[in-house]
């Protein structure tokens, strides 16, 4: 498979056989997802992962076509949603890959975008500090998208990079060097079955949204909620928005639903890289270290101007 076409020298010399193996391992998942049906029962519940959330076979499938692709590639630590431990792939790696390797899996049976997030630290003496430390101090994040296009949205630090897979070639082609999260929002996303459970800024900034013109906004805001991660962030690094996957009431999401390590640190990198604002609802994540490998945390991001109302709305 021919290296994605990215600038080079963004990349960091020994990182490249890391990000071929990501990004050839994406394009045959994404040849798979496109099958569909025809590949097989891919939305089939299949067992329960760390936290009893369902597996589907495409979780495990995913998970396993990553693990194995990343061996020797300069991986020391791989942790994965689906999988309860750290794994130690190359003992004198230099990297640690966190992933989320099918995000949105609740889509997989209806044709709606899912996809692949990533996470990549310099791996410390051990598994444990590797990944709980804070996480500004991430040296690569990405996702991979399966949708209409397949895409992958990644960074090193000096901005968010859009890329394209061309069919044709089975080549990521590049198509935005620096995206730009817009600082207004004309949309904004959450699970709005949760009402009755969130707290009161929630629901004080939803409610304002909803008032549109009639209200303190001055503006009215249309609503998205596809349920898949991936999905919502790359819409809203595209055209702006705001995403709220906030704490609520109902047991076990005090800390809402999304996963520090694998899911909000890596959105968070490519959201401040493209100029947006990410935070737990008042603090930046990139500020915030995971005390624990796949512990939840409460996750609002997008465009500035709201992340900024939301924080303040928290008081
Ligand atoms: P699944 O991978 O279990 O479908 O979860 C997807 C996700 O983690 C994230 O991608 C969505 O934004 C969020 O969950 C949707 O959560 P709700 O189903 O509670 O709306």
């Amino acid at each position: 498979m021919p290296m994605p076409a990215i600038d080079p020298s963004l990349i960091p010399e020994d990182m490249r056989p890391m990000i071929h193996a990501l990004c050839a391992t994406s394009i045959r998942l994404s040849g798979i997802i496109a099958r569909g049906p025809l590949a097989g029962k891919l939305g089939a519940g299949v067992g329960e992962n760390s936290d009893g959330d369902q597996q589907k076979a495409l979780d495990v499938m995913a998970d396993e076509m990553f693990e194995a692709a990343l061996k020797g590639t300069g991986v020391k630590y791989y942790a994965s949603e689906e999988q309860e431990e750290v794994l130690t792939l190359d003992d004198g790696g230099r990297y640690a890959l966190a992933t989320d390797p099918l995000d949105g899996s609740s889509n997989i049976d209806v044709n709606v975008t899912i996809g692949t997030i990533f996470s990549i630290f310099e791996a410390a003496d051990d598994a444990s500090a590797s990944f709980l430390r804070p996480a500004r101090d991430q040296i690569c994040a990405g996702y991979i998208a399966y949708g209409p296009q397949t895409l992958m949205a990644i960074t090193f630090g000096s901005g968010t990079m859009l890329f394209v897979l061309e069919p044709e070639t089975g080549e990521f082609v590049p198509v935005e060097k620096a995206m730009k999260l817009p600082e207004a929002a004309k949309e904004f996303s959450i699970n709005a079955s949760n009402r009755r459970h969130w707290t009161q800024p929630v629901l004080a900034y939803v409610e304002e949204n909803e008032r549109g013109k009639d209200g303190s906004k001055g503006k009215d805001m249309n609503f998205r909620w596809v349920g898949s991660l991936v999905a919502e962030t790359h819409r809203i690094l595209t055209r702006g928005g705001t995403f709220l996957y906030p704490s609520d009431a109902r047991q076990g999401y005090e800390n809402g639903r999304l996963r520090m390590v694998y899911e909000v640190a890596p959105m968070a990198f490519l959201v401040e890289q493209a100029g947006g604002k990410a935070t737990d609802g008042v603090k930046p994540i990139m500020d915030l270290t995971a005390e624990e490998l796949h512990e939840r945390r409460p996750f609002v991001f997008g465009s500035s101007e709201e992340v900024d109302r939301i924080a303040e709305l928290h008081g």
